[in-house]
Order: C-alpha cells, then sequence, then structure tokens
C-alpha cells in the first residue's frame, strides 16, 4: 500500500525532503555536515557498536527464558546515540520503547540498566516495571508506561515547567510512527507550540507499527508535515544517519534552550528485528524490503565515514568488538547472581507511614516459605 502523492508542496521542504549529511562510500555532504569533532565521532561509534552487542545479547537471554521481555533497537540506533550526546545534565528524557539507550550514553551504569531488565535487587525500580522500561534519576531519564503516546504529554508538561521556572534546560520525548494516531501525540503537539513549552518531540517513523505499515497509520504525505498544522517546526531526517540525527537535534535543542520554541522531528528508519521479543514480523513483511534496509543500516554507515575519516582501522574495529562484547557479558554475570528484590520491597514507597493492614500482610510475608527457586 502507497501514501498517495496530493500534497502541493515542494520536495525541498524540510517537512517533506529527507535531511541527509552521509554518502554511500563514507564521506559527507559538505552542506550539511555537521563537522562533529573526532572524539565525538569516535563515541558515538562506540555507543552505536556497544547498543548492538546490548540488544544481541538480550534478545538471547529472552530467548533462553532468563530475562521475560526486550524490545530492541536494531536499525534505529543513530537517534537515540545522538540524543544521548547532545543533551546536557539538566534536560529530561522521555523515552519510548527504542530509545532506553539514551540514558547509557548520559552516563546510567551499565549493570544498573542490565538489572532493571532482570527486574531483581540490582533495580533501581525493584523489579516493578516491565523489562526495556527504564528509569534512572540521576542521569533525568523517565520509564514509559508501555501504552504508546503518554510519555509525549509528559514531556511537553516537564518542558512547560521548566518554562515557567526559567530553567534553561530541554525536555526530549519519543514515539514510533504508531503513536501517531493516538490522542497523546495530538494533545502533546498542541500544547507544546500554544506554550511554547521547551521541548524537541521526536518520531522514529520505522515504518511498522508492530505488523501495521505506516501507510494505515496517516495518509500525509509524510509525519513531519503534521508539525505545519500545530504551528512548530518540522523536519524530516534521515534516521540511519547519525550525523544528520546529531545536527537536526542539535539544532532543535538548541531553538527549545533559547526559547524560541518546540519542535518535530521525524526521524525516517526501519526497525531491522522483531517489534520486540513477542513478534514474528515474517508473518507480514517480505524479507526483500528488509535486506534492502540492511543495505542501509547505520552502524555500517558510520563505520564507512570512520574508515573514510582514517579513524577506524579493521584491527580497532575487532579489538572495541571485543571489549564491549566483554563488558555487556560481564554486566550479565554480574547481574544474573544478584537475589530478586526483598519481598518486603513490595510493600515500599506507597505510605509514608505504614497502615494496619499493611503491617499484618508484611508479617505474613516474612513468615512465608521462600519461593521455589528462590532465597526469598
Ligand atoms: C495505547 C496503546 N495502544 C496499543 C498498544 C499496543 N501496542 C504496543 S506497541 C504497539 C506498536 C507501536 O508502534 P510504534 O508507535 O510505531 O512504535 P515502534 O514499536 O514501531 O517503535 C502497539 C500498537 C499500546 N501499547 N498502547
Amino acid at each position: 500500500m502507497t501514501t498517495p502523492e496530493f500534497h502541493p508542496f515542494l520536495e525541498t521542504d524540510p517537512d517533506i525532503a529527507l535531511f541527509r549529511v552521509l554518502r554511500d562510500d563514507g564521506s559527507t555532504d559538505p552542506a550539511t555536515d555537521p563537522h562533529m569533532p573526532d572524539a565525538t565521532l569516535k563515541r558515538a561509534y562506540r555507543e552505536m557498536r556497544r547498543l548492538r552487542i546490548l540488544d544481541a545479547r538480550m534478545i538471547v537471554l529472552q530467548r533462553q527464558g532468563r530475562v521475560g521481555f526486550y524490545g530492541a533497537a536494531h536499525g534505529q540506533e543513530a537517534v537515540p546515540i545522538a540524543t544521548g550526546l547532545l543533551t546536557q545534565k539538566d534536560d529530561w528524557v522521555y523515552q519510548a520503547l527504542r530509545e532506553q539507550s539514551v540514558m547509557l550514553v548520559r552516563g546510567f551504569p551499565l549493570e544498573k540498566f542490565v538489572a532493571q531488565i532482570f527486574g531483581n535487587s540490582g533495580d533501581v525500580l525493584k523489579g516493578r516495571q516491565m523489562p526495556s522500561h527504564p528509569s534512572g534519576r540521576e542521569v533525568n531519564h523517565v520509564s514509559w508506561s508501555s501504552c504508546i503516546g503518554p510519555q509525549l504529554t509528559h514531556a511537553v508538561g516537564t518542558a512547560w515547567s521548566m518554562k515557567i521556572k526559567k530553567q534553561k534546560a530541554v525536555s526530549i520525548g519519543f514515539c514510533g510512527d504508531g503513536a501517531t494516531s493516538q490522542g497523546d501525540f495530538h494533545n502533546a503537539m498542541n500544547f507544546a507550540a500554544v506554550f511554547k513549552a521547551p521541548c524537541v518531540l521526536v518520531c522514529q517513523n520505522n515504518q511498522w507499527s508492530i505488523s501495521v505499515p505506516t501507510a494505515r497509520q496517516t495518509i500525509t504525505k509524510t509525519i513531519a508535515l503534521k508539525a505545519r498544522a500545530y504551528g512548530m517546526p518540522g523536519i524530516r531526517v534521515d534516521g540511519n544517519d547519525i550525523l544528520a540525527v546529531y545536527k537536526v537535534m542539535g539544532e532543535a535543542m538548541k531553538r527549545a534552550r533559547e526559547g524560541d520554541g518546540p519542535s518535530f522531528i521525524e526521524a525516517f528508519t526501519y526497525r531491522m528485528g522483531a517489534h520486540s521479543t513477542s513478534d514474528d514480523p515474517t508473518r507480514y513483511r517480505s524479507n526483500d524490503e528488509v535486506e534492502a534496509w540492511a543495505k542501509k543500516d547505520p552502524l555500517d554507515r558510520l563505520r564507512r565515514h570512520m574508515v573514510h575519516k582514517k579513524l577506524l582501522t579493521d584491527a580497532q574495529d575487532k579489538a572495541l568488538e571485543e571489549e564491549l562484547t566483554a563488558e555487556v557479558a560481564a554486566a550479565v554475570t554480574a547481574v544474573e547472581a544478584l537475589p530478586p528484590p526483598p519481598r518486603e520491597s513490595l510493600l515500599e514507597d506507597v505510605y509514608a507511614e505504614m497502615p494496619w493492614h499493611l503491617k499484618e500482610q508484611l508479617l505474613e510475608l516474612q513468615n512465608a516459605p521462600p519461593a521455589p527457586g528462590h532465597g526469598g
């Protein structure tokens, strides 16, 4: 199914054209190149490489029954990694399913991140959230609720409070193309524009909402085009081109930080894997489509650029892969050895003072035999 082409706008409009920097041979378009410093490029490559390894390992763990669920970012690593590199300490991030790695780039420890996926005693959320729904207070990163869309309204609310408090910070909210059919998307876009909230709302258009293609979500030619109706800049960027994402996100964040209001970004990309570990995409999309997108892999494209700039050799790349694989393996080993959260923690964090009926239940819990297979 293809989207009808009835729009009257020019293909050079930022909300219809695709903003790109990286060329296929690894060189850049001089007109759009953000000239990222070499150190930032190396960091970006390292983070993307680690995320790819981490995702693959987590999927294996889920298949082995060692964790319950995982939502991978395979093919969509450029957006979260560029975002993490651009955020400042006081900024807030509201993820959807595929942006959890932003918090790692912002310094959240890998072990604590993995513990959230295991939901054990190393998890700052005490095992109460679904895996792949992490939060990190120390890096202003807020979990999503699993409902697709509400995190955008949360991001806008936070931005509005920043404005009231006259803070020079930015709130960033993410969603997928499917979430643009939710009321929350429209509420967030309208409120952000009317109240000039310092936020960046980002849609990772990976072209599939589980088994529903984007053409079934919207009849507008692009998703970025919708920003125009709400009265804010919309830009459509090649989501597999980390240099392009870095430039576009950087400009949108600067706009918000300087009091010029919100922006909307559509990152056009592709979900290479299954929707989640509960999905089999071979039932609804063709291998040809997946293979065509594999040729546009964001990590390969950045690697070609690094080689082109003589910032990476094959030997260095191999050594990096080994180092990062060992880092992920060590985190998994350390975290898997941890016990489940203490049973008492079930009754914590609701009342400042525990009421009598919970005290009774707590006593019962403490005297109950251990659950099979667990120490407590
Ligand atoms: C309000 C709501 N409706 C339906 C679902 C079921 N659901 C879970 S993920 C998903 C698809 C999300 O697609 P998209 O927003 O494109 O993000 P993607 O998973 O592709 O990154 C749906 C429909 C949900 N979680 N919440």
